[in-house]
């Protein structure tokens, strides 16, 4: 099975696929490769849901394979796996995720909404670039997304080419990657692609994440060996991208593997709370075993550990309350998000929770 068929395709999916029973289960399913106001593009497998039963499977990914549905009323992210309706013409069902890279879109009113913007990947690469000042505390945000997506997080520090001296930038984002590997690159000059090639072994799915006119798009290109995606030169000035990459899109990466391109987002604000913060923030919380009280808030308690190892400078107080920020931030969103439930249920509605 190589990798330019299977589309990822793992005995999980298969399993979702029969879970879904009857007659659903019977289709061949599809991958989401891209979406489109409105629209889903299809790519089909040829190992995707065939059985050993079975004639024939699905046909193999190519041109002719790929088909466009409408996206009415499913909800539905680039790598969902999904069985469309026997006409292909709508989604009938979406394959329970492995993973889900999920952020908050708007803020608008008090109506939170949830942007998945991808699904079912093995690896997350944050992308930061090497040629502006380290963002320390949009790495810590992007590390509990990522940590709560279920996909194992990666940070690249791209643009090698065009810093002189990498170390300091290096040491900055490194030191809030607890336990993440952090890689340097170059998408101009090749330098680290083989690197990040490595994680693609096995077939995997790899989602490519940042601000505007990091580099994602070039990463794919040199990690791909072509022109496959389209890029766009940052603003001179302040180094800001210009939004090039408009809609998140699946790459196959010649030898095996996928890639997700994403549009790059400004904002990344928490959606989801599971276990993410403490694995993102897993040196404060290896101190906070150490607090004397239990419940320790680690404000004026008497043997507080963290505040020890803020007073001998191993902790930056600047973590800690980014920490702290996060903290409030997803219990002010739980509230929420309870409230809006509470609201759909008077209204006889329910809204499917995230799906991983
Ligand atoms: N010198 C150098 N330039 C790079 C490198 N990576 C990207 N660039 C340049 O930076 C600009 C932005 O790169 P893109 O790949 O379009 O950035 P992106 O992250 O995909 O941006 P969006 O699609 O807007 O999210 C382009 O002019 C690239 O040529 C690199 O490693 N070295
Ligand atoms: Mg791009
Ligand atoms: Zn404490």
């Amino acid at each position: 099975m190589t990798g330019d068929v299977d589309l990822g395709w793992t005995p999980g999916f298969q399993a979702a696929l029969d879970a879904l029973g009857g007659d659903l289960a019977e289709r061949a399913p599809a991958r989401l490769a891209r979406i489109d106001r409105g629209w889903s593009t299809l790519w089909y497998s040829a190992a995707a849901g065939r059985r050993a039963d079975a004639p024939t499977g699905a046909p193999a990914v190519d041109p002719a394979a790929e088909v466009r549905v409408r996206n009415i009323g499913a909800d539905v992210a680039v790598g969902d796996w999904v069985v469309p309706d026997a006409d292909v013409q709508r989604i009938d069902a979406v394959l329970a995720r492995s993973s889900a890279f999920v952020r908050r879109a708007s803020f608008e009113g008090d109506r939170a909404e949830a942007h998945t913007i991808a699904a079912n990947i093995d690896v997350v690469m944050l992308v930061h670039t090497l040629t502006t000042p380290p963002n320390q505390r949009r790495l810590e945000r992007e590390l509990v997304l990522a940590f709560d997506s279920g996909a194992r997080p990666v940070v690249v520090l791209s643009k090698a080419d065009l810093s002189d001296d990498p170390r300091r930038t290096v040491a900055a984002l490194a030191a809030v990657a607890v336990g993440v590997p952090v890689h340097v690159a170059s998408g101009v000059s090749g330098a680290g692609v083989d690197e990040l090639h490595a994680y693609a072994a096995g077939g995997s799915t790899i989602a490519l994440l940042g601000a505007s006119g990091v580099g994602k798009s070039t990463l794919i290109n040199a990690l791909v060996g072509r022109h496959a995606r389209h890029t766009e030169d940052v603003r001179f000035g302040d180094q800001r991208g210009r939004h090039t990459t408009t809609a998140a899109e699946l790459v196959a990466l010649p030898g095996g593997g996928w890639l997700i391109d994403t549009p790059g987002v400004r904002a990344v604000s928490l959606w989801s709370s599971g276990h993410g913060i403490e694995r993102a923030f897993r040196d404060i919380f290896e101190l906070m075993d150490h607090c004397r009280f239990r419940d320790c808030k680690h404000d004026d308690e008497p043997d507080c550990a963290v505040r020890g190892a803020v007073a001998g400078g191993t902790l930056d107080p600047a973590r800690l309350d980014s920490m702290k920020r996060l903290v409030a931030e997803e219990a002010a969103l739980e509230a929420e998000q309870r409230v809006q439930e509470r609201a759909m249920d008077r209204r006889g509605v329910r809204r499917p929770r995230p799906k991983h």
